[in-house]
């Protein structure tokens, strides 16, 4: 019997007989193409078939996972494991208990759980299993009544749990991974947490029309960072003091003149216009593109793009989602603007769905739309999309969330209110510009996610600097078009303030930098 502290859980397949997944192919041949593509450990699972049929089944698989110095575990029979002398069990929480399992087959038997909360985590760790499965990540057709779908923030939640609790027993997540998320997720759950030992699949492999190939890029896809991952915020970064990100600012904004980078919104129908000429008062160069299949090519052009759920459909969230994907297969920044996150379930659940389809680089929101998107605030409840802050909350707690919300996704958050909080993980830089027309104008909030996506796409190399400047960039221009004697209130205003944006962007241009010594950044 092989060692089994020295298997490698990176890739592991679970197999499927049922015909929806394996289609007409062989399971044998299929378990063997797949190892010749790099799986590390497989676990037969086969809920169907008679002892007779599982045990030969069985016997035949493992002469092929011994080939490849693979371990084999049969899922749920604990007799059929025995009867084929295989390396161990995945059990479920309905199957036999851990230290049953354990007395039957020794010491030297791995036996993986199945765990989908904290109670099932603990009870598996100090129970003696040598790794858990952690799952449902994403909803997935491969398994019926999959108990509760957790995101990868649940499964980061229960990361962090094994990390603070020194446990030593390895861990796979499972439910939904494939090509598209399998680096995302592997990256997006080491945040806060311990990394995972691998990624458990099905039909990624089982249902691919080419199992070798299908296991050779997901190998490949686990040891290796994502493509956005070379340009997240640096603890040198997210540390800095209010004076050390100030002096970048004029950089940044000189920077988006120059690059005229793509501003690709996918916003709501309210604010389509407004947008597009507060980027181009910027210098960016807007594309106002709803339909998820153009983003590939967008994201090629080098933009950033913002999402603002604003208005959001079944199918905007579909649109969503390829777009998020695109870009982050580029590499190219994301803002995400959860507007109204917390007013309705739909809101509450699209934010969910967008959060944890893919890794934003900037996530903006007033309080209540940013306490909906940490862990805990998905139940908060919220009235309209321009909801301001209830007052309980000190600045300090606020600051304190916003923090660790960030910590936990990698990417810099603002909290946008009277004091917008602004950080990526570090240090919280309090801004303390803007001015009340912005309140009074509709689309504001949303112009000013345009406006950190066209710096965070010209500067995308600190992505905290960028967001200060943008943020600093609108709110001072605000106040400079507010004190014109022209404007009169809110109407007259908005002519004002893109004219203000775009002299204070040709005053930058030209090394006048005066505007900026109205910044009060903390
Ligand atoms: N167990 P696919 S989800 C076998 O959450 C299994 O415990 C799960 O299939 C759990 O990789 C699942 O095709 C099926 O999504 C995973
Ligand atoms: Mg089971």
């Amino acid at each position: 019997m092989m060692d089994k502290g020295s298997v490698d859980y990176s890739l592991y397949l679970v197999t499927d007989s049922t015909p929806a997944i394996l289609g007409d192919k062989d399971l044998c041949q299929v378990v063997e193409a797949a190892l010749k593509g790099g799986v590390t450990c497989v676990q037969f699972r086969d809920k169907k078939s008679d002892t007779g049929d599982l045990v030969a089944t069985a016997r035949r698989l493992h002469a092929i996972t011994q080939k490849y110095g693979v371990p084999l575990l049969i899922n749920d029979r604990v007799d059929v494991a025995q009867a084929v002398g295989c390396e161990g069990v995945h059990i479920g929480q309905d199957d036999i208990d851990l230290a049953t399992a354990r007395k039957i087959l020794g010491d030297r038997a791995i036996i993986g759980v199945t765990a989908s909360n904290i109670n099932e985590v603990h009870e598996a760790a100090t129970g003696g299993a040598d790794y858990l499965g952690i799952g449902t990540v994403f909803a997935t057709p491969t398994k019926e009544n999959t108990k509760s779908i957790i995101g990868v923030d649940g499964l980061q939640q229960l990361l962090g749990y094994l990390r603070t609790s020194g446990s030593p027993v390895k861990t796979v997540c499972i439910g939904g991974i494939n090509a598209t998320n399998a680096a995302r997720v592997v990256w997006q759950s080491a945040s806060l947490s311990r990394a995972l030992d691998g990624i458990a699949v099905v039909s990624a492999i089982v249902a691919a029309a080419d199992p070798e190939a299908a296991a050779r890029e997901l190998r490949r896809l686990v040891r290796t960072p994502p493509p956005f991952a070379a340009s997240v915020p640096t603890p040198a970064q997210a540390g800095r003091s209010a004076a050390g990100v100030l002096a970048l600012v004029p950089d940044v904004v000189r920077r988006v003149a120059e690059r005229r980078p793509l501003s690709h919104n996918m916003t709501n129908l309210v604010v389509q216009n407004i947008a597009a000429n507060v980027a181009l008062a910027v210098g960016a160069s807007p594309i106002m593109a709803n339909y998820g299949e153009e983003a590939r090519d967008l994201a090629a052009l080098g933009g950033a793009l913002v999402v603002n759920m604003g208005t959001v459909t079944p199918e905007g969230l579909q649109n969503y989602l390829k777009a998020l994907r695109a870009y982050n297969d580029a590499g190219g920044p994301v803002v995400f603007d959860p507007v109204g996150a917390g007013a309705t379930a739909v809101r509450r659940s699209a934010t969910k769905t967008i959060l944890n389809g893919g890794y934003i680089d900037v996530l903006k929101g007033n309080q209540s739309e940013i306490l909906t998107c940490t862990p805990a605030g998905s139940q908060t409840q919220q009235r309209g999309v321009d909801s301001a802050a209830d007052g309980s909350r000190s600045q300090a707690q606020l600051a304190a969330a916003v923090r660790d919300l960030a910590q936990l996704r990698r990417n810099v958050v603002v909290m946008t209110g009277k004091t917008d909080l602004v950080t990526a993980g570090g240090a919280v830089l309090a801004v303390d510009n803007g001015h009340e027309y912005l309140g009074m104008v509709t689309g504001t909030g949303c112009c000013l996610g345009t406006t950190v996506s066209a710096m965070v796409a010209a500067w995308p190399e600190d992505k905290l600097a960028a967001t200060v400047a943008g943020l600093l960039l609108y709110e001072i221009a605000a106040e400079i078009a507010a004190e014109r004697s022209d404007v009169k209130g809110p109407g007259t205003f908005v002519p004002a303030f893109l004219d203000e944006l775009y002299n204070m962007r040709q005053a930058t241009v030209n090394g006048d930098l005066s505007w900026l010594k109205r910044a009060r950044v903390s």
